[in-house]
């Protein structure tokens, strides 16, 4: 599957499409459900489960924002077999988020929430990757609605169902569990780089039991 190629160029910060992906103009909008309507009174990002003081971490829209701001430029892949390259994502590193909220030592997955009860689990070195940011900007504009402002979470070496839009929280756990899309067919990893696409291609291992 030239993974190795793949991987030499990803090095180099350069896009290539990943194996059975083609190149979309423009960017569609795609997710399952309606578009929420972002109250800010009502909006707080909370990091829950095993954290390391056994403690919830809240934080207001106003402060969440506040973060240090950083950005990544990386690619989108849909599993449906469109790929938007080369995007800037600003916003918070998800490394900001696991260190102003750390896990307890024994963590190894992560449920990232979004409103609606939308769901996506993570190993906890894919969540931890230089790359994962919390975005609340793309190509130096706010997100619109429909692409998730207020946050949206981006781990460009993943398929994009693994970054919920409206993202509202993350929940450290000791274990694996399937999302949302894992628990309906989807892949538990799904790496696009190895067409990690659905849940029958998975080996032992690969996730918990469906
Ligand atoms: N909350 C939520 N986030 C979601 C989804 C969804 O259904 N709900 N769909 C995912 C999928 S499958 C993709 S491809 C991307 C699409 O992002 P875009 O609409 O900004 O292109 O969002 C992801 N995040
Ligand atoms: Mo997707």
């Amino acid at each position: 599957m030239g993974q190795p190629e793949s991987a030499e160029h990803r090095a180099a910060g350069e896009s290539t499409l990943p194996p059975g992906q083609r190149l979309q103009r423009g960017w569609p909008v795609t997710h399952y459900g309606p578009v929420p309507k972002f109250r800010p009174e009502r909006w707080e990002f909370r990091v829950f489960g095993a954290t390391a003081d056994g403690g919830k971490h809240c934080w207001s829209h106003e402060e969440f924002t506040a973060l240090p701001f950083s950005t990544v430029v990386a690619d989108l892949h849909c599993v449906t077999k469109f790929s938007m390259l080369g995007a800037e994502w600003g916003g918070v590193p998800a490394r900001t988020v696991l260190e102003l909220a750390p896990p307890a030592p024994g963590v190894t997955h992560v449920m990232v929430w979004a409103e609606y009860g939308y769901s996506a689990n993570l190993r906890l070195a894919d969540f931890a990757s230089e790359q994962a940011i919390f975005a609340t900007h793309k190509d130096g504009e706010l997100l619109t609605a429909e692409h998730g402002f207020p946050l949206r979470l981006i781990v460009p070496h993943l398929y994009a169902w693994k970054g919920p839009k409206w993202v509202r929280g993350v929940e450290y756990m000791t274990a694996d569990r399937r999302g949302f899309w894992e628990e309906r067919g989807y892949h538990n990893i799904g790496d696009p780089w190895a067409e990690q696409r659905y849940s029958y291609q998975e080996e032992p291992g690969d996730g918990p039991e469906l």
